[in-house]
């Protein structure tokens, strides 16, 4: 049987225009190396850009296809949905489709007109029998994980089937069905690979708990490959792509388990000796860890800061983090020689302005070296989309990424002191940074008091808006230090 698989790798601008992605992408080539074990094709079709109905319909008909499986993320569904739809007036081909969408919002997308099958969940055991009832011509409706479509329009819902816990019984990624010449320039250097899947935390903002939450043994989704095994993917990827200069591990946490990670780290410094980027949390920061990351061959490691209100964070996003933790962990990186890089959102629920500040001066005393700020989204089956529905503060359409600077919230705030804060997040994080390794400490003091008045003082707004201009055009791009690729 032939399998096409269409993922959209895309995503948008403030200004509404589209940037191709061009990523190798593990769920898909995961799957499509289960399916090649198995005896049958795939093939891909790699839409890095929104495209024409006519280029889609050809791309996918020139592949022949048994069955098309769309990948889907929430940001990417509106596409999806109306691609669906065009190959359901033009083919006749069963469609599949899965990701973290269909599996968190698996409802709206077992009822979108083209898809007859939604799929719940990590898919590699699921697609294969997908595969082999529309071979033998079995009725496909009760497979363990699918939302199948009747005839009758009605829908057969199938719960994900239990997570499969020996990640090391899975073939090695099959990246030969992406095409380099598709990839943006920062994939070609980088080998990306996951270690394991899976994170043991719940933050409220996330789709991880939302995911977990589908499978009947929600505990063991954490899981973990044999240092070995990963280690041998690596050596495979190496040797298969001359072009590979450091390696990319895209695991939500890679060091939660620190013996395992201890292995990891032995056998990768015998046998791969390759600098590598990855993410990890401040709570399982210390110098001991940051120490040996670095003698591993860490050069960059990204943490999520989200929010800098202390209050906030742990009694709506469930973070469980101090704001000394925070900044002990991305000094201790500094420390062992790292760069690293903080990830952080505004316009989340119930945020003010002094809360944006309050995140913007956090990162202001972390130093990281790139500042990565987005919009928060709404993800469907997480308790923060929940607590939207319930406030009412969903109104508009989603939107295709995090970096569009557009959400379907209702606004907290239309003060200028609140735009004037989100669209000048950076500089003034690293103005904050200044001030507060100033010597003498009280000048510092005095300038952070100054810039905290601009944005959040009493007085009249007319001429704190004219100076807080002033200053935002002069420290604009100062102390900027050269963005970093993570
Ligand atoms: C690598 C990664 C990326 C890559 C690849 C994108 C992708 N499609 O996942 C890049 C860098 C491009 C990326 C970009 C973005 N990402 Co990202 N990313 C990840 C990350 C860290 C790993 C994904 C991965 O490879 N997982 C491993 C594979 C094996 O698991 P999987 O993806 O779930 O795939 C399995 C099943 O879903 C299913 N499946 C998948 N596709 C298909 C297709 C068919 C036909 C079938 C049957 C089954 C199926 O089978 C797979 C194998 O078991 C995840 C977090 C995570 N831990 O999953 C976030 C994650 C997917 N990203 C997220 C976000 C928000 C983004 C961005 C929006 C950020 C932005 N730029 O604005 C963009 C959006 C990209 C897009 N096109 O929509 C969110 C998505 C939340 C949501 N509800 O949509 C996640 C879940 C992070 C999180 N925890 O919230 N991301
Ligand atoms: S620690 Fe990161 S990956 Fe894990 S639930 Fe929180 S935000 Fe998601």
């Amino acid at each position: 049987m032939k399998v096409t698989f269409v993922y959209p790798d895309f995503f948008q601008y403030p200004d509404g225009t589209f940037m191709p992605e061009g990523r190798i992408y593990l769920g898909v080539a995961y799957l499509s190396a289960v399916l090649k074990r198995a005896g049958h094709e795939t093939a891909l079709v790699h839409v890095v850009e929104p495209p024409e109905r006519e280029w889609l319909l050809q791309r996918v008909k020139a592949t022949s296809p048994d069955l098309v499986g769309f990948s889907s993320t929430t940001h990417m569904f509106r596409h999806v949905a109306r691609w669906a739809g065009w190959l359901a007036a033009e083919m006749d081909v069963p469609v599949a489709c899965g990701g973290v969408h269909p599996t968190i919002a698996t409802d709206e997308v077992a009822k979108t007109r083209g898809i007859d099958f939604a799929v719940v969940g990590e898919a590699e055991d699921t697609l294969l029998e997908l595969c082999e009832a529309l071979i033998s011509g079995a009725d496909p409706s009760g497979i363990a994980g699918l939302w199948a479509s009747r005839p009758d329009g009605s829908v057969a819902r199938n719960p994900a089937r239990p997570l499969a816990t020996d990640l090391d019984s899975l073939p090695f990624p099959d990246r030969s069905i992406f095409d380099p010449a598709l990839f943006c320039a920062d994939q070609h250097p980088r080998g990306t690979l996951m270690a394991s899947r899976g994170c043991p935390f719940n933050c409220t903002y996330c789709s991880n708990h939302a995911q977990k939450s589908v499978y009947p043994n929600p505990e063991k989704y954490v899981r973990y490959r044999s240092p070995g095994n990963v280690v041998a993917e690596i050596e495979q990827m190496l040797a298969s792509d001359g072009a590979i200069e450091y390696i990319r591990f895209d695991d939500d946490i890679l060091t939660t388990d620190r013996k395992w990670f201890a292995e990891l780290s032995a056998l990768y410094r015998e046998r791969v000796r390759m600098p590598f980027i990855c993410n990890s949390r401040v709570n399982f920061m210390s110098e001991e860890l940051a120490g040996a990351l670095a003698e591993m061959g860490c050069e960059v490691v990204c943490m999520g800061i989200e929010s800098g209100n202390a209050r906030f964070r742990e009694e709506v996003l469930n973070r469980h983090m101090s704001d000394a933790q925070i900044t002990r962990a991305f000094a201790a990186c500094r420390d062992a020689g790292m760069k690293t890089v903080s990830t952080n959102m505004f316009g989340l629920p119930l945020e003010d302005t002094s809360m944006v500040l309050d995140t913007i001066k956090m990162n202001g005393r972390c130093h990281p070296d790139t500042i990565q700020v987005s919009t928060f989204i709404p993800y469907p089956g997480t308790e923060l989309f929940k607590l939207c529905e319930e406030k009412s503060l969903i109104e508009g359409e989603r939107v295709d990424s995090i970096f569009a600077g557009r959400s379907p919230l209702r606004p907290s705030s239309n003060s200028w002191e609140d735009t004037a804060a989100k669209s000048n997040f950076h500089t003034l994080a690293y103005t904050y940074g200044k001030l507060f390794d100033a010597r003498p400490a009280a000048a510092g003091r005095l300038g952070e008091r100054t810039l905290d008045g601009l944005l959040l003082g009493r007085h009249a707004s007319g001429a704190r808006r004219r100076a807080f201009e002033r200053f935002a055009a002069w420290a604009d791009g100062r102390w900027q230090p050269e963005w970093i690729k993570y």
